[in-house]
């Protein structure tokens, strides 16, 4: 069945079309139109979520897993509003959703209407387009919002995507429908290309590169690439650079540099300048860790290059010099042509640091009693071999800056706003299309805020979620800053008392706790063991001024250790 509306016809058409099947829909009868065409259609996969904050989180999670665009389908009012966070962190990760939105007919808007807010652009500084359609149905109008519609799904289908919008107001009668098939509608393809170095410009770099002893190329969070990961390896071994990753940048070769947060650390107050960079070469997103862009603002490289193919001029290190429009890839191939063996003295100074730093981590570790830092550690160990592993902000993503991927485990973050609001809906969209054990990590915050996440019927049996309850929002101690405030337990740690328990009842989910090493060590085989058949909680209790104490301890062993 279809929706009598034109409009409605020619958008989910052209959905179809582009490829775009998977749709998370909220409640609503404003959108009827769209609903009834989409749901009853057999090629497209319809979810339902009821908040839209959750599903907005949850389609991202859901585009991450399959890499392809998710659409959105809610009601008009505040329900658009609610898509915002979602919409701000695919912006800022190249995540493509199509949000579509219903909407009143523009003569009630601010008319004391029902449910009516102004909603076009409302997602303006956080969308690459956004359009309203119109409400009538001439050829002209059809024609006008049929290419506009085509650039919408062209920007989310192409090589440098994020989010799109198309509000559609919509006029009663909202339910009528058409025993048809969807009409043929024109399609403007995109053609898809590939932007090389001119021959000119390789020189350049492979001359700058060639001349430059001192390389550190910085792996920001990206999916995994195995081509890409090939490439840098052998540009390490031939040019003696140095590869520095996070989890989050899913590299996990290892001629490559990690745990920057500790390596950095102990290079802070390192005076000779055998660490300090010439040159810098960025992709990817942000990075998590704080030292890395302290050492580097500190000592500011000659050079640095940002690979981008949006031509993003990110100057996270102030020290930007060139933006390279192509894709990592295609500049690694091409320089490696060019390439001249070097030294490695630049390359042994930081692999040596790191091991340093990884067995003082080790040793620390051992001897700590039970807090966080240990949690993390037991966890690295327990998560399944070819699995997935999701962080929440904002502890758990810096204590995983501290240790080495779990092996052969896929990570994700949602690093482009680093909300807590999300963790968990991104988590269990994901998990409801992989064929893996996915971890989530989060702490006792971030859970409650994100609950809704478990509302809804698309709860894999994949999915383990690991409560790190230290009993309110921990990051605030163990940074500088709000622990020497009044106000501190009350405005910035918050304390929360609530136990994670309930929440997994009320869902259906398994329970599991640990309050202890011991604990811990009997439950974590029974919870990731092939008998738990159910998706489940471990909740794990930790005390916030242990966690801090401990924490501020290992970065205070590092620093001196130089
Ligand atoms: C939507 C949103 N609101 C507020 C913040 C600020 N914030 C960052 S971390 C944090 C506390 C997190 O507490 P919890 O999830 O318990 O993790 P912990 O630091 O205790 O490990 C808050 C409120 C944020 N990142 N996102
Ligand atoms: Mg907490």
């Amino acid at each position: 069945m279809i929706s009598t509306k034109k409009h409605i016809q020619q958008l989910a058409a052209l959905l179809l079309a582009k490829g775009i099947t998977d749709i998370v829909i909220s409640p609503v009868s404003r959108s009827g139109p769209l609903v009834h065409t989409l749901a009853t259609h057999p090629k497209f996969n319809c979810r339902n979520v009821v908040d839209e904050r959750s599903a907005g989180y949850f389609a991202i999670g859901l585009s991450e897993a399959i890499r392809k665009p998710v659409a959105l389908v809610c009601s008009s009012g505040t329900s658009t509003l609610n898509y915002s966070p979602a919409v701000a962190e695919a912006f800022y990760r190249n995540i493509p959703l199509v949000v579509l939105t219903a909407d009143r007919p523009p003569y009630w808007i601010d008319q004391l209407e029902n449910q009516t807010i102004r909603q076009n652009n409302i997602y303006r500084d956080f969308s690459k387009k956004e359009i309203t359609l119109p409400l009538n149905e001439t050829e002209k109008d059809l024609w006008f919002a049929g290419r506009e519609i085509n650039e919408c799904l062209n920007v989310a289908i192409s090589e440098n995507p994020g989010p799109v919008h198309i509000n559609i107001p919509l006029e009663e009668p909202l339910h009528d429908l058409l025993d048809e098939n969807l009409p043929e509608t024109k399609v403007i393809e995109a053609t898809k290309t590939q932007s090389i170095l001119a021959e000119t410009e390789l020189q350049k770099l492979a001359e700058k590169f060639n001349h430059s002893e001192k390389i550190l190329i910085l792996a920001g969070q990206q999916y995994p690439n195995q081509q890409r990961e090939k490439l840098l390896a052998e540009i390490s071994e031939k040019a003696g650079a140095v590869v520095l990753k996070e989890n989050l940048s899913n590299l996990n070769h290892p001629q490559f540099c990690g745990i920057p947060d500790l390596l950095i650390t102990s290079l802070l107050a390192e005076k000779s300048k055998n660490f300090h960079p010439d040159l810098i070469i960025t992709f990817g997103g942000s990075f998590v860790s704080k030292p890395l862009k302290q050492f580097l603002r500190k000592n500011k490289p000659a050079a640095h290059w940002h690979i981008s193919k949006s031509n993003q001029h990110a100057d996270t290190y102030q020290s930007l010099t060139r933006v390279i429009n192509a894709t990592p890839e295609i500049l690694f191939e091409q320089l490696l042509s060019q390439l001249e063996s070097k030294g490695k003295a630049f390359y042994k100074n930081w692999k040596n640091q790191e091991k340093k730093a990884a067995k003082l981590r080790d040793n620390f570790v051992d001897e700590t009693g039970f807090c966080d830092l240990k949690v993390f550690r037991k966890i690295q160990k327990f998560i399944p071999e070819n699995s997935v592993a999701h962080l929440g902000n904002s502890s758990p993503v810096r204590y995983a800056l501290l240790f080495e991927a779990a092996k052969n485990v896929q990570y994700f973050s949602n690093r482009g706003v680093s909300g807590i609001d999300g963790s968990l809906s991104t988590a269990v969209g994901f998990a409801s299309e992989s064929q893996k054990t996915n971890t989530i990590i989060l702490g006792d915050l971030s859970f409650f805020y994100d609950s809704n996440a478990l509302w809804n019927k698309y709860i894999g049996n994949n999915l383990r979620i690991i409560v790190i309850h230290n009993g309110g929002g921990n990051i605030f101690s163990m940074i500088k800053g709000p622990g020497e405030s009044p106000a501190f337990r009350e405005h910035f740690f918050t304390e929360n008392k609530f136990s994670a328990k309930g929440m997994a009842q009320t869902f259906g989910i398994d329970y599991f706790s640990a309050s202890n090493e011991t604990e811990l060590e009997s439950e974590l085989p029974h919870f990731y063991s092939d008998k738990q058949q159910k998706a489940a909680v471990l909740e794990i209790f930790t005390d916030a001024e242990v966690n801090s104490k401990t924490f501020r301890e290992l970065f205070k062993k590092v620093k001196l250790s130089n």
